[in-house]
């Protein structure tokens, strides 16, 4: 195991279990650990993510970098580009993390050209290719940046400008390549400027329908070049954009629908739909229902900051909730546990980003354990059972099957009178649920 870049991590992170006291051991994540028939390791689809932690700065909108990453020491782009690769993946062997995700700028300097820069990418995804092979660290999902250079600066598919929309197709082609290279199962459409600014030089349609056709042209070309994997969009309501179009899960699965779209998936990120103004388990719950939950970000936001802060995902009850979820709809077939985190400001030294991590992977280690436990007893499926069960007799019955008429309703209104009322129990079913974090062996 080289130690070239984190030389005071000197071991692979283990499990030592709740009582040990080792900031870098886990203690919960045991990835050989049976729970309902498969291991911990094949139901949490840990992904490293390159931009925060590898590119990530600790700069914010006040202050520059607070971190010195010494795979960020050189001066040409490229040595530096293969400098953080060879970072990243001592990074990931030490941790024990199964997969990673990338953008295509992250991992390769864009160049003077849209041929120099895909020449850039196609050299790192070379070093990155031999990498998996020497690790066994595999790729989840990669995606194109879209968003940061100044051409995308009025959206890049959804751009008033076909020349820019043609350079979004160069980008999306190249990162297409790399994700089919490096066996990705996963490809990500997040539409950080896909949105608006103000409405008055906004057409919403155009720039929708001009999306629905690149999402189009990116399968065409995706299945020429032998893509086995799913697309997902990955929703967020505002930031940077003003309004983004990809607002949450449910406005996203219009989208596909009102366009004829059935070959992608949703990415659900914990911190983008608190900015919905929803929970976590709300998004995922609406995208797994449709049968389009493919891939979680797993991070958090901070409740008292109304922004994108990306904190790592710590919150148990969020994560069990994840969990179930998961659990419920079958796994993750393509798609898998991105962690879309940063490091604070302030945590600016190496060992920071093993902790973070260990307490990402622990705190969904739990949640499994926790809502494989609450499966089997079946709470929520019994509170469900018992709350719907009107639905599966009489008059609901005839209403689920279409045989039920307004006429029919008043008269079993008529004849059955006022109806009970019914307590939700919303206090009981917290109770319980903290008794079975709490209690978790
Ligand atoms: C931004 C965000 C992105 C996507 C990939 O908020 O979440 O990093 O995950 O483009
Ligand atoms: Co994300």
């Amino acid at each position: 195991m080289p130690d070239r870049f984190f030389p005071t991590v000197t071991k692979p992170i283990a499990y030592e279990g709740p009582e040990s006291d080792n900031p870098l051991a886990f203690k919960w994540y045991d990835a050989k650990r049976k729970i309902a028939g498969k291991t911990m390791e094949q139901h949490l689809k840990f992904a490293v993510c390159y931009w925060h932690t590898f590119k990530g700065t600790g700069s914010d909108p006040f202050g520059g970098a607070t971190f010195e990453r010494p795979w960020d020491a050189s001066s040409d782009p490229m040595q530096r580009a293969a400098d953080t690769m060879d970072a990243a993946f001592e990074f990931m062997g030490k941790l024990g993390a199964p997969y990673w995700c990338f953008h295509d700028r992250d991992i390769a300097p864009e160049g003077a050209t849209v041929a120099e820069s895909a020449a850039n990418l196609e050299t790192i995804v070379a070093q990155a290719k031999a990498l998996q092979k020497k690790t066994g660290v595999k790729l989840l999902w990669g995606t194109a940046n879209l968003f940061s250079h100044a051409r995308y600066a009025h959206g890049a598919s959804t751009n008033p400008d076909p020349l820019v929309f043609a350079h979004a197709c160069a980008q999306v082609r190249h990162a297409l390549d790399a994700t089919v290279a490096l066996g990705g199962t996963g490809y990500v459409f997040w539409g950080g400027r896909e949105g608006y600014s103000m409405l008055g030089n906004t057409d919403m349609k155009q720039e929708q329908d001009q999306f629905a056709r690149f999402l189009f042209m990116a399968r065409e070309y995706a299945t020429k070049i032998g893509f086995k994997g799913r697309f997902f969009i990955e929703p967020k309501p505002k930031e940077p954009s003003t309004h983004q179009y990809d607002v949450d899960a449910a406005t996203v699965l219009g989208f596909l629908h009102s366009h004829g779209i059935d070959f992608v998936d949703l990415n659900i990120e914990n911190n983008h739909a608190t900015l919905a103004g929803h929970t976590f388990a709300h998004d995922l719950m609406v995208a797994s229902q449709a049968g389009r939950l493919g891939s979680l970000d797993v991070n958090r936001g901070n409740p008292m900051l109304g922004w994108d802060t990306d904190q790592f995902p710590t919150v148990v009850e969020d994560a069990v909730w994840a969990m179930h979820i998961i659990l419920d709809q079958g796994g993750l077939k393509y798609g898998g546990l991105n962690f879309d985190a940063k490091v604070r400001r302030g945590s600016f030294d190496l060992e920071d980003l093993f902790y973070a991590h260990i307490g990402g992977m622990d705190a969904f280690a739990r949640g499994l354990i926790i809502a494989d436990r609450m499966r089997q007893d079946g709470f929520r499926a019994k509170t469900l059972a018992t709350r719907y069960a009107g639905w599966k007799k009489g008059f609901g019955a005839e209403v689920m099957q279409g045989k039920a008429t307004l006429e029919s309703g008043e008269a079993y209104a008529a004849k059955a009178g006022e109806p009970k009322r019914v307590s939700g129990r919303e206090e009981q079913f917290e109770n319980v649920m903290n008794q079975y974090i709490y209690n978790c062996p």
